[in-house]
């Protein structure tokens, strides 16, 4: 919250807290207090609502030629909640009696009424991009507030000054003259929310200013390529991933045309091989790449089971006889196509009485879904 000071009151008349009481001049230093949820919305800790007639600049647009400016765009105040963060002093018949006041702001009636004719004029909004994301803008906007007055010592005691109601009153203007940020998204890092229908968040500076809005060429801002699926962005950088390979941020040291850290966790797998060859019996693969939602898959075209228990895998006729003699042989089966699961370690497992080795048989099949992020 920020103190804002509002000038435009600068007078409160005699008589206005009670017979007798002297005319207030004077500034009132007052902060923000959250508008949380009201008839628009849920606006949390937002003090100050402001309607714009449109967004100062198409988001997927490229930076235009300088100075990057933008038309203005038509202003208008829909809420604002402050109170004064000291009670003012009233006083009474020429400076006796003094009695401490707070005071509270919101807007005036002319405001909220819904007749257009006595609202006070339209602000305006000249913002400038000089940068893809963001830039800096100035503005003018016009209050009638309403003021209540709280008397300190009995707060059922209230004054109310609807400075459109009331005549002699000129709307406040409240001037951004000193350029202030902008920014069309919002950074993740900074854990701030916006509206999310809007693509113009004030106040907001952006950590990283980046420049070159068309790596790529498109004639369209890169990030919009992104979301457009125009363009893949596997390392989530906000770069479409042609640009991380051409400008050498990311390496492709495979060649296809991939971020390797993109490749990161998919193993290089042999060809396809008869099962009895037994290679392919263990692969180590990193499940903590959260780019990659699948690790491996395990596919078997052909495999031998014993006749007698056709659940039984085996290598040969010895295996369906031990332990059980009489189980039958070992004969090929066709599962062309089937998958079994995901790759875990070899089901005989690895013990102080069985050490693994080349010979250790790859079947060990989780169930699915074994790895799965
Ligand atoms: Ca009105
Ligand atoms: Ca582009
Ligand atoms: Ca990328
Ligand atoms: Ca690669």
């Amino acid at each position: 919250m920020e103190t804002v000071p509002i000038r435009g009151v600068a007078r409160i008349p005699a008589d206005f807290f009670g017979a007798g009481s002297d005319p207030f001049v004077g500034s009132i230093p007052l902060a923000g207090v959250p508008l949380g949820v009201t008839a628009q919305g849920d606006f949390g800790n937002s003090d100050t609502l402001i309607s714009r007639s449109a967004d100062p600049f198409d988001r997927c647009e490229l930076l235009g030629p300088f100075p990057y400016g933008a038309p203005s765009v038509d202003i208008q105040i829909l809420d604002l909640s402050l109170a004064s963060t000291t009670s003012l002093t009233v006083t009474y018949d020429n400076g006796q009696d003094p009695e401490e006041w707070n005071v509270t702001v919101d807007l005036s009636a002319v405001h909220t009424d819904g007749v257009p004719e006595n609202d006070p004029p339209l602000g305006y909004l000249d913002a400038i991009r000089t940068y893809c994301n963001g830039g800096t803008y100035t503005s003018l906007l016009y209050v009638l507030p309403r003021c209540t007055f709280i008397k300190v010592s009995d707060p059922g005691v209230t004054r109310i000054l609807d400075t459109g109601l009331t005549g002699g009153y000129d709307p406040v203007p409240l001037n951004q003259i000193d350029p202030a940020p902008w920014v069309m998204d919002i950074d993740s890092d900074l854990g701030l929310t916006g509206d999310p229908c809007s693509d113009f968040h004030a106040g907001i500076t952006d950590p990283v200013e980046i420049y070159n809005c068309d790596c790529n060429a498109t004639g369209q801002r890169d990030i919009c390529d992104i979301e457009d699926a125009a363009s893949l962005d596997c390392n989530a950088n906000q770069v479409p991933d042609e640009c991380d390979l051409s400008e050498g941020t990311s390496s492709d040291n495979n060649a296809n045309d991939v971020p390797d850290e993109c490749d990161m966790g998919i193993p290089e797998l042999p060809g396809a091989v008869e099962h009895q060859a037994r290679k392919n019996r263990y692969i180590s693969i990193d499940p903590n790449n959260d780019l990659i939602d699948v690790a491996l898959r395990v596919e078997l075209t052909s495999m031998k089971r014993c006749t007698g228990n056709p659940a039984r895998a085996c290598r040969d006729t010895s295996d369906c006889q031990n332990p059980t003699p009489g189980q039958g042989l070992c004969v090929e089966h066709a599962h062309v196509g089937s998958v079994l699961g995901w790759v875990q370690e070899p089901f005989q497992g690895c013990s102080p009485a069985h050490a693994c080795d080349s010979t250790d048989w790859f079947t060990g099949i989780g169930p699915e879904p074994w790895y799965q992020d």
